[in-house]
């Protein structure tokens, strides 16, 4: 029987924590979140609460038996409120009861008496009242100033982008269960599961000894789930640890939406500064980051943006400041990209301010200035292997791209109220984490008498397959069938002190412990098999054990149980670590990735300039991918990636009111992409080795979510095409209200009708 991930959901019998064998006496809890955006709670009523029937406890910080504090990166986040509250959805208490229907009666019970404070939702304002989450940082190379006065074309401009709900399947949720010596396991959904064990012994006053968690898979985690799995954690494991008995926490979804933090919306300030021939000189860039409340991953989000300043581009002066700024709404994490998108969007909006300055294509400024091999980032580090313009010629260069203007430009010539755009947008992503130290993974790989074998790793599967991907490095090395390969849920008894699945490493790490750990034990089979045949050479090809190179040896099994017999190991931990990266965070300056992930997109857009209304029509890709471990996993990442950029891009707009409530708490209000918005597309991997990647691949998770970036080029791209004159704005989501409100800006939306649009009466109709 198949037992790989998507075989498992097919048949509904893949198992997510939720629905794990409940044990008996379980119970359910459920924070008590803070209604107001800042202030000082003067009292918490919870006595009607507690008198319902079926109410065991409501916990409060005075309940912590270790440290309240779920901060990771920095120690700044209490686990529950300790008399101030600092957004919307904090928690406050955690109601335990025994039905998830009881604890949610019980918390319209409780009532809080808060004194309310001014609260702040602007990341600029913040940065006005130096309301920081940390140490504004900057990346700089060559001399800005001096260049600026050598340039030809100086553009200056803002930058908005909009947050994204990360909206993955499965809600979240844990159930901690006591143990027999006064520890805790917990069955957690969350991408690090080290983080949520070194969290929860943190908050009860335990070793990371007697605190075990284990992580079935994901229903999706999309860096959701990298730190923001860790609070509901805890609080089951607290609650579990109290009562002594089995606590299960499950948000429910518009729970999830609004105590959750999302992607972080910046504001920018750009200048650009090029030659008349359109080589970009000098680029000055500020990132006023939206943090939220506690610092969570903030400081490697900005990190990561200020690493993906330059985008795919090649800039020899250059200043990049990004400053971290504390507000008052749900800290904001990590989410596909984690910061790089926001900063290639500014680069884009800043090269397109340009060509439309100069009035030329932006393509031929993006092209003009593509990084090269040898090239030096800002942050110092030098690119080799670049296929930055291998991936854009083999898109564009033979034609298409000139086939591409001439359907466009008929299709507008023949259509007075729709009109077509498209956007070309090349990526260059950096491949680890930017904190180095966290580029290391363990894998344990046992191989049994019958010859089937399990391995387990820090990998969480997410639906990005990287369970699969593991499975086909034991396969490959032992020529083992993959139904004969179990890979294990992950577990902190089985492999310790890992890093999260995030930074789209998880293949690349964990994938390469698992070879070392393979190439291990079969050494050692192979080393007896020689030792059973008089020393004699012996090669292991195909499934059989080749005595110098005679055909005829034995079979993986017989030579398994041989090595068994002969008191052999057939188990292996090994552990791996990228070699050769660092970076000197007092300089700024090294070589943070173990390599860069390239290609390039060409996205078609349609819009319906009456209605505002729009369709993302074609996406066109040439990335390099290097020697995909699995081309048919990495085509899906790419397809859903793509689709999420361009959701985060144009239509998912996150909105709260005035009072930092979130009013987007459902799918009727937030809009993400379906299966009819998704685009026609065609993807193809460039298919060139990368020399320092596992088997040659290249990581796969995040880089094609910024392909969607294109999405909103094109639409502008289109809006143009109507009008000519509309004000260049770039200010994402680009939702179909903006496109109404742009292209008609002195319009009440009832006052705009065909006869008053400005095309109307100078193109006469198409008659057919
Ligand atoms: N794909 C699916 N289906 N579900 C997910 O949650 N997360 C993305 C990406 N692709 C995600 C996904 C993110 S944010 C990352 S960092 C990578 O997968 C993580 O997995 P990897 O490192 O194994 O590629
Ligand atoms: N997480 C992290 C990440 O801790 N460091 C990173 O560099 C990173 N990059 C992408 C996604 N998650
Ligand atoms: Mo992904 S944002 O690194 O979890």
């Amino acid at each position: 029987m198949s037992s790989n991930e998507i075989s498992l959901h097919l048949k509904g019998l893949s198992q997510f924590v939720d629905d794990l064998p409940e044990p008996q006496n379980l119970l359910f809890a459920l924070p008590f979140p803070s209604p107001v955006a800042h202030g000082r709670i003067r009292e918490l009523d919870t006595s009607d609460a507690l008198a319902l029937d079926g109410i065991y406890a409501v916990l409060t910080a005075r309940d912590i038996p270790g440290e309240n504090q779920v901060g990771n990166i920095i120690q700044d986040e209490v686990m529950l409120a300790d008399g101030e509250v600092h957004y919307v959805g904090q928690p406050v208490a955690v109601i335990v009861g025994e039905s998830p229907e009881i604890v949610r009666r019980a918390r319209r019970l409780i009532r809080a008496d808060i004194e309310e404070w001014p609260a702040v939702f602007d990341a600029r304002e913040a940065a006005e009242k130096n309301l920081l989450l940390t140490p504004t940082r900057t990346f700089a190379i060559g001399d800005v100033e001096s260049a600026f006065s050598q340039c030809d074309v100086i553009v200056e401009g803002r930058v908005e982008s909009g947050g994204q709900e990360h909206l993955y399947m499965e809600t979240q949720t844990a159930m901690a269960l006591p143990t027999e010596d006064g520890g805790v396991k917990i069955y957690s959904a969350t991408q690090s599961a080290s983080v949520v064990q070194r969290t929860v012994a943190r908050v009860l006053g335990l070793e990371a000894s007697r605190v075990e968690v284990e992580v079935p898979r994901l229903g999706g985690g999309f860096g959701g789930k990298e730190d923001q799995a860790t609070p509901w954690a805890c609080m089951a494991a607290l609650a579990a640890h109290r009562l002594g008995r089995p606590v299960k926490l499950t948000l429910r979804r518009s729970e999830d939406m609004r105590y959750t933090g999302k992607r972080h919306p910046y504001s920018s300030d750009y200048k650009l500064g090029l030659t008349s021939d359109g080589k970009i000189l000098a680029y000055e860039v500020t990132f006023y980051q939206n943090g939220g409340a506690a610092a969570d991953l903030s400081p490697a989000i900005m990190e990561r943006t200020l690493f993906h300043t330059t985008n795919s581009y090649y800039i020899p002066n250059v200043r990049s400041t990004a400053i971290s700024c504390k507000t008052n709404l749900p800290p904001n994490t990590a989410f596909r990209g984690f910061g790089a998108p926001q900063a290639m969007f500014v680069m884009e909006s800043a090269l397109y301010h340009a060509a439309s300055e100069m009035d030329i294509r932006p393509e031929i400024l993006q092209k003009k200035n593509l990084v090269k091999n040898g090239n030096k980032m800002p942050y110092g580090q030098r690119l080799t292997n670049v296929s930055a313009r291998t991936c854009w010629d083999g898109l564009l260069g033979k034609g298409q791209l000139a086939l591409l203007k001439k359907e466009i430009k008929s299709y507008n010539r023949e259509h007075v109220f729709k009109k077509a755009g498209y956007a070309v947008m090349p990526i260059c992503f950096g491949i680890s984490f930017t904190n180095t130290g966290l580029n290391q993974a363990s894998s344990l790989v046992h191989v049994f008498g019958d010859g089937s074998a399990s391995v387990t790793t820090g990998a969480v599967e997410m639906g990005q397959g990287v369970k699969e991907k593991i499975r086909g490095i034991v396969s490959r090395i032992f020529c083992l069938d993959r139904g004969r390969i179990k890979v294990e849920f992950t577990n902190t008894t089985r492999i310790a002190n890992m890093s999260p699945t995030a930074a789209s490493t998880g293949a690349d790490l964990n994938g390469n412990a698992t070879r070392l750990a393979c190439e291990r034990i079969l050494a050692r089979i192979l080393k007896n098999e020689s030792k059973q045949n008089d020393d004699k050479l012996v090669r292991f090809e195909n499934g059989r054990f080749l005595i110098e190179g005679n055909a005829g040896g034995r079979s993986w099994e017989e030579a398994v149980l041989s090595a068994y017999w002969n008191r052999t190991s057939l188990s292996e931990h090994a552990f791996y670590a990228t070699p050769k990266i660092h970076f000197d965070k007092s300089r700024e300056k090294g070589q943070p990735f173990a390599y860069h992930v390239y290609g390039t997109a060409v996205v078609q857009a349609d819009v319906d300039c009456l209605r505002g209304t729009y369709r993302i029509e074609k996406v066109r890709v040439l990335h390099d991918a290097g020697a995909p471990l699995h081309s048919k996993i990495d085509m899906g990442q790419m397809e859903g990636g793509i689709v999420q950029g361009l959701g985060w891009i144009t239509m998912e707009e996150v909105q709260h009111d005035g009072s930092g409530r979130l009013v987007t708490d459902t799918l009727t209000t937030y809009k993400v992409p379906d299966i009819q918005f998704a685009p026609d597309m065609e993807i193809t991997f460039l298919n060139r080795d990368n020399p320092v990647g596992l088997y040659r691949s290249k990581a796969v998770g995040e880089p094609p979510f910024m392909y969607g970036i294109a999405g909103y080029f094109a639409l502008l791209d289109a809006m143009r095409a109507f009008d000519k004159n509309i004000v260049l704005r770039f200010e994402a989501p680009m939702t179909p209200e903006r496109v109404l409100s742009w292209l008609y800006p002195d319009k009440e939306p009832e006052e705009i009708t065909a006869t008053s649009m400005p095309v109307a009466e100078t193109v006469e109709l198409p008659v057919k």
